[in-house]
This record gives structure tokens, sequence and C-alpha cells, in this order.
């Protein structure tokens, strides 16, 4: 359906949109006003949209996805929609024309940071590319009152703060009451025989709760389609909602979406975060079926028209919860209930740290969720008679779904699905040789890989207009629409002009940042320094103390010979750690005071900057990415899954400093190694230290007077204001024996970056590098991994003719 607002027509929608929500103007309504019409206008533009592709799909029986994930990191979305309704350009200009500025009324959208980081920002992601290539695909996830916390630094420490998102409401939602359904917690179960035979469980005291969907649209780019992300709220039922319901038990049923991360370094805030998995699991499946009941008559078709996607583990109680439904409620008999539950159920995993790998102790499960429970006992009774006799008991036993007294939520994902996934070939071999090796043993043609991908719609052609203009003089605008015609490019890797004229938008970009830099953080950074960029959780396996050190190296190199020549950098780092992680803490603030001693010491002047900029989110991102010459993917190998700031740094032109983990290999493979700085133990070397059991700090830092400077200072008082921190790291390091091989990689990774200071002055060839890192990214567009998702794993169709790789 065509998009066909004239500006003339805009400017006058946009005048009465602000004239009947806020009876006023539109230069007397204040810039949060000017936001809030602007953003609900949009909506009503896009409702057509919406409401004909949701017919569509049901008149065609058109395969449907749902797409479950507890963590979606959508940003902001006014741009992003203005850009996929194709109105950017009509609208900037119509509000010009009524002397306003967009780019300043975006900045009102306040981050919806429903998620932590690269999972859920994945899936906001694929939420962006479903409707793109014209896949009925529809997210279901938590509408959780606060997001991630918001962070801010007090004298060099993370402070966590309520990030109060909906306190002026969320304008691009519709609360739909009447889509409600009840969840049931808690109580007693037991099972009775009806007067057919069938067995009907029997609930005693069980806690109801009312899961009200709030729909959000997801506007396709291109005008092809509008699909639906859900996201449930929980709520007293009506029926119980009355003045005699105490304080408690209210606030019980609201804690359930109140914080994205209850604490779990407590008992309660574990359960919480149980029955947020099994409050949004159940709704949405309770949801799905009866939607589809709505149009289909046999149930048994369920996995020809849907696909249930189950995005980590958090939730796998989608399995139970269908069984459930089709067993008590359809009165399905369980061979045929499994059949058509495990055809329609499909699992990523986004994880190779085992402690990541969710599990529930069997009592809480049984207190929380007694018929779920039963059924999972069920599913599991049933797994070792059918696997009996055809393995070995040890491995059964060892991938059960049950065991060690607990559920074990990644061994059920896999066996309730009829896909698993990784999400980067060396992820997915990995689960395969390691991690899932049981599970692989057993049913070896469920395993696959899906590499992950961006929105190079949100990182390039939005973020970074004045790259994607460039481009589009080159190529036109087929690129936008194919992501793999940007390779196209690399015919002017020796046009000089075009050299030059690249330079110019990073540096552009790079001015831009260092405005909002000194404006925010009023730090003054030289923009002829190399900027370099680390953006990512902060976690022990993301190594940003391996960063850490190599700054330390700089600044002890600096006082050592102030006068010595210097290729100036600016270290830019944005990370949030979570709250009961005491030691990613503990890196922060030996970061920030670091940042401190560096940055205000005159010797060094404007050779060497390190900006910590709080309260990382989506939209931070896509002010720093554009202005990115060095993507710091520095895990440890074998660790990090996939990564998606690498992909969304390259496209931006930035040069990866890397290890061979995740997705830096395939990144590193298209844009080729020469054009990349690539460093440090392979995994398969990593793996040796851990079977041979001979790894040894110790030798690493005797063996290296500068990295024994880096780790004396931590505790030796050169750096101010730190105490217990620098020794944190510094026991890590030598006491622990260092888990992530940082010293191991130390020496290798400080010539790389000497290197690096080295090749930056050589102007045209680094931009060299820079574009065959841009003409490289179009692999790396999440337009194709949900068409491949789609081809291989949920069998559904889309609209779009996109040429495959
Ligand atoms: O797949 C998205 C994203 C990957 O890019 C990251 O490499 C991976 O760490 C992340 N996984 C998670 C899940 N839990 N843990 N740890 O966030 O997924």
């Amino acid at each position: 359906m065509a998009n066909t607002v004239t500006k003339k027509q805009f400017i006058e929608d946009y005048q009465n949109e602000i004239q009947s929500l806020f009876a006023e103007d539109v230069n007397k309504a204040s810039v949060a006003n000017q936001y809030h019409a602007l953003a609900q206008l949009v909506k009503r533009y896009s409702n057509r949209q919406w409401t004909s592709s949701i017919k569509k799909y049901d008149i065609d029986k058109q395969k449907q996805v749902y797409y479950f994930s507890i963590e979606f990191l959508p940003g902001r979305y006014l741009k992003p929609n203005l850009l996929n309704m194709n109105f950017l350009e009509m609208v900037r200009e119509g509000l010009q024309d009524l002397g306003l500025d967009l780019d300043v009324i975006a900045e009102q959208e306040p981050d919806q940071g429903l998620g932590n980081g690269g999972l859920g920002r994945l899936a906001s992601d694929f939420m962006d590319s479903m409707p793109s290539i014209g896949l009925a695909a529809h997210g279901n996830g938590i509408r959780y009152r606060y997001g991630l916390f918001r962070q801010v630094f007090v004298d060099g420490y993370q402070s966590e703060l309520p990030d109060d998102w909906l306190r002026n409401g969320n304008d691009w939602e519709i609360r739909r009451e009447d889509h409600a359904v009840v969840v049931r917690f808690g109580g007693n179960v037991y099972l009775q025989q009806t007067e057919s035979g069938h067995m009907e469980p029997v609930y005693e005291n069980s806690e109801d709760i009312l899961a009200v969907p709030y729909d959000n649209a997801m506007i396709g780019a291109g005008e092809l389609e509008t699909n639906n992300l859900r996201l449930w709220s929980a709520e007293l039922p009506h029926s119980v909602d009355n003045e005699y319901v105490t304080p408690e038990v209210r606030s019980r049923v609201k804690a359930i979406c109140r914080d994205l991360y209850p604490d779990d370094s407590t008992y309660d805030g574990r359960i919480l975060r149980l029955r947020q998995e099994y409050f949004f699991s159940s709704a949405g499946i309770q949801s799905i079926v009866r939607h589809f009941l709505d149009h289909h008559d046999d149930i048994t078709e369920l996995p020809k028209y849907v696909a249930v996607h189950i995005n980590d583990t958090h939730p796998t109680l989608v399995i139970p919860e269908l069984m459930r439904i089709l067993v008590d409620d359809m009165g399905i008999d369980w061979e045929k209930a499994w059949d058509i539950t495990t055809h329609t159920m499909t699992y990523t995993n986004h994880t190779l740290l085992a402690e990541a790998l969710e599990t529930w102790p069997i009592d809480a499960i049984k207190t929380e969720i007694p018929r779920i429970y039963q059924i999972i006992d069920e599913i599991n009774r049933r797994f070792f008679m059918e696997m009996q006799g055809k393995f070995d008991d040890n491995l059964i036993t060892s991938i059960a779904p049950i065991g060690d007294g607990s559920i074990r939520m990644a061994y059920l994902a896999v066996i309730g699905s009829s896909s698993v996934n990784g999400v980067a070939p060396l992820h997915s071999d990995l689960l395969q040789k390691d991690v899932l090796k049981g599970l692989y043993a057993i049913s070896p043609e469920k395993f696959n890989n899906k590499t992950n991908g961006i929105a190079l719609r949100r990182y390039v052609h939005e973020a970074n207009e004045p790259l994607a203009k460039l481009i589009d003089s080159k190529l036109g605008k087929v690129w936008r629409d194919q992501p793999m015609a940007i390779d196209g490019l690399t015919a002017y890797a020796d046009d000089d002009q075009f050299l030059q004229e690249l330079a110019k938008v990073k540096q552009a970009n790079k001015r831009a940042f260092a405005k909002f830099i000194d404006d925010k953080l009023d730090i003054q950074i030289n923009t002829d320094a190399i900027f370099d960029v680390q953006i990512k959780r902060l976690h022990a396996y993301k190594r940003q103390v391996l960063h850490l050190f190599y700054i330390i190296t700089e600044y002890h190199r600096i006082k050592a010979n102030p006068k010595a020549d210097f290729t100036p950098r600016v270290h830019i780092f944005g990370a949030k750690a979570a709250p009961s992680y005491y030691y990613a803490k503990s890196v922060i603030k030996v970061i920030n005071e670091v940042a401190n001693m560096i940055n205000n010491d005159p010797e060094v002047g404007d050779k060497l900057k390190v900006v910590f900029i709080p309260n990382y989110s989506v939209s931070i991102a896509e002010k720093i990415i554009p202005a990115a010459d060095i993507s710091e993917q520095i895990s440890t190998a074998g660790k990090e899954a996939s990564g998606t700031s690498n992909m969304k740094l390259m496209a931006n032109g930035a040069l990866l400093a890397a290890t061979l983990d995740g997705a830096n290999i395939d990144i590193i493979k298209a844009a080729g190694r020469e054009n990349e700085y690539v460093f440090g133990l392979t995994t398969a070397e990593v793996y040796k230290y851990y079977e041979n059991n001979d790894y040894s700090a110790q030798a690493e830092y005797d063996r290296n007077p500068e990295l024994q400077r880096v780790l004396n200072s931590l505790i030796d008082g050169s750096i101010p204001n730190i105490q217990s921190e620098g020794w944190d790291i510094h026991d890590s390091m030598l006491r622990d024996n260092d888990q992530y091989f940082v010293l191991a990689d130390y020496a290798d990774y400080v010539k790389t970056q000497d290197q690096i200071s080295h090749d930056y002055l050589d102007k045209k060839a680094w931009t060299k590098k820079s574009l065959a890192n841009i003409a490289a990214s179009g692999a790396f567009s999440s337009d194709y991994t949900v068409a491949r998702y789609a081809d291989e794993i949920w069998h559904a169709p889309y609209a779009k003719d996109l040429q495959l790789l």
C-alpha cells in the first residue's frame, strides 16, 4: 500500500494534530508536545498499512511466525519509522517550513530500553527486517514498566536509577484489553477423570493474573508489510480487582512487569524472573492458539500455519504451555500434542558460557506453576523411555530436561523444538562440539547456524545520513533495497576523489560526536585522533580490561617520553554492568579513574583521552558508531557467540581490532584480513590450555616488563582514587590465574595497536580499508538473516525477492 502523503497534507495534519491533542498552535507547543503529536500522527498514517497486513495474512492463511523474546531493545521509533515509510525527507522539510527541526524533536523520544544488549537489539533488528521482506512475523515480549536501569557515574562508580521510560506515556502502543488472557500461577492441581474418560486438571487456590497486550506497529521498509510487536502487561483480573484486595497482592501482580532484571542475587528475585518467563510465554501461546482457531478448524495443522520461535531459553515454557493447552484444554492425546508442539517450536541459543544456560530448581517450578511442572515431568519421563536402549544411560541422564534437582531450560528447548541454531559459524560449531554436545549426539539433524545480522536501515541509512547519501551518489538507491549491492563500492577503491569524500564524511561525523561529548560531558576531544570504540555489556569475557591495559600502557609511554611522536587516540567506552556484578562494576570504576587521571594531565594534552559515556543505549550507539575508526572486538576466542556491534561499526567504516571470535571471523573473511587488525589466541589454543590445564598468568606477567608496570599501577597508588577496585582486577589476573587469558593476549594486542597507530597516519590507505569494510557490510544485513530463518527454519514465505547469498 503506497504511502502517499504530500508535504502540504502533512503540514496541515500536523497542525491539526497538535491542535486537537494540546489545544495550541505548533510554535507555541513545547518540544515534548511537538514530539508527541508527531509520533501520534505517524502512528495514524501507519495504521492503515498495519490493518491491511494483518487482514491479508489471515485471508491468505499465510504462515505466521511468533518470535518470543524476554528482551526487545527498540531504542527510538520516530526516525526509523519515518525512514521505512519513506517520509523522512518529506517530514523533515515540512517541519522546516514550520520553523521546526526534526532532529531536535526526535531527541525528545525516550529510548525503549527493554533489553540488556545484543540479544534484545537483535530481536528489534529482526522486527525491522521481517516486515521489510514481507514476512508475517510478530514479536512477543513483556512491557516492562521500567527499562534497564539508567546508569549514572557517582565518583566514578556506576549507580543505577530507575529508567522511567513510560512517565509521559508511549505514543506508539495500542492497549488491547479486549485481547487479554488469564495466566494461572501457584495453588494445587490434581487430575480428575471426566465422563469421557479424559484426565482433566482441577486447580485449587491458584493465583489468576490478567495479561493485557499492548501492540506496537513494526513498520516495514518499502511499503511492504507492518507486523505486530505484542508486549504483555500484568494486571489483576477485573473479577478480583476490588477494594478488598490487599496491597501485597496488588504489588505481587505489578512486580511481574515492573523490572527488566529482577535482582537475581536473591531467591525472591529469581522467582520473579521465573514468573515473568511463564507470564509472557503463557499469554503469548494462549493468544496464538485463540487467533489460530478463529481462522482454522484443525489444530493439528498448527505447525503448517504457525512457527513459534524461542529466542534464548527464557521463553522455553512455551513448550509445556502449548502441551497444556492441547492436552488439557483441547483433549488431544499426548503423542499427537507432542508432535504438534515439536513441529511448531524452534530455538536459538545465544551463549557459549555454560553458566549462562538457565536452570530452575524443581521446587520453584512445582510451587509457581504446578501443572507446568507435571507436564515437564511427563516430557522427561517419555524422553527417558524413548532414548533408553538407543543411547548410553549416562548420556541420557546428562541431557534430560530434568536433572540435578533442576529443570534445564536449554535442554528442554532443544528436545521440544524442531530446529536449534547458533548465531555465527564458530558458535554453532562449538555448540555441537562442546556446550550442547550430548543433545547434538542424539539429534544432529536439528542443529544449524544462522549468522546474526543488523538493521542497516537504522545504523547506516538513518544514523549516518551523510554516508548513506555518499553511497547513493555512486550506486543509486539499489543498495538500500538489496544490501549486497553495496559491494559495488569496491569499484571506487582506487578513486582518490571518492576516498577523500569518504574521509570527509568520517571527519564530519567525528566533529558531530566531539560536539556531543563536549555538550554532554564537558570533555574536549581531538578530532584528528583515532576514535577507538568499545561498546557492549561490561563482562569479563568481553575483556574491557585488555583495552584498559593498553590505555595505561600508552599513558606510561607518554609519561616516560613526553616529546616522542604519538598518534593521538580517543578511547570511547559505552557499557552497563549488571547491578549485582561486582567485578564488572570495579572495572567501570577503574576505567573512570584512569580517564580522570589521563584527561586532566597537561603533559598528555590531546594526545590521549578516555571517554566513558554513561547510560549507553541504542540512541547513544547511533551517535558513536558513525564516528568510529576502530572497533574493539576483543573477547577471548570461543566466548562471544557472535557480537553485533562488530557489524554495525564495520558498516560505518570502522576497522576491527579483533580476536578470532564470534562473527569477527566472518567479517574478517568478508572484508579481507588485510583490512582488519587481528590478534590473540585462537579458539583451538584456548581449548588446548583447558585440556592441558597449563596456563600460567604469572609466567605471562614475569616475562613482560611493560605488562608488569600496568598491573602494578592498579595496586601501587599511581592511579588516584582507586583501592579495592584495582585489587579486584589485579587478583583476577594473578591470584585467579586470568580466566579469560587477558595477559596471554596482551603483548600481541599492544603490537597490533601500535601497528594501528602507525597505519592511521597514511590517510589514504586507511580510508581504503575503511571502504573495504563498508563495501563488505551488505552480507550482514538482518534482512538476509531473517530470510534464512524463514527459508530454512520456519518454512514461511515472504514477498521480497532478496538475492540471497
Ligand atoms: O545473538 C545476539 C547476541 C550475540 O551477538 C552476543 O554475542 C551474545 O553474547 C548475546 N547473548 C546474550 C545471552 N546471554 N548471555 N550471555 O545476551 O546474544
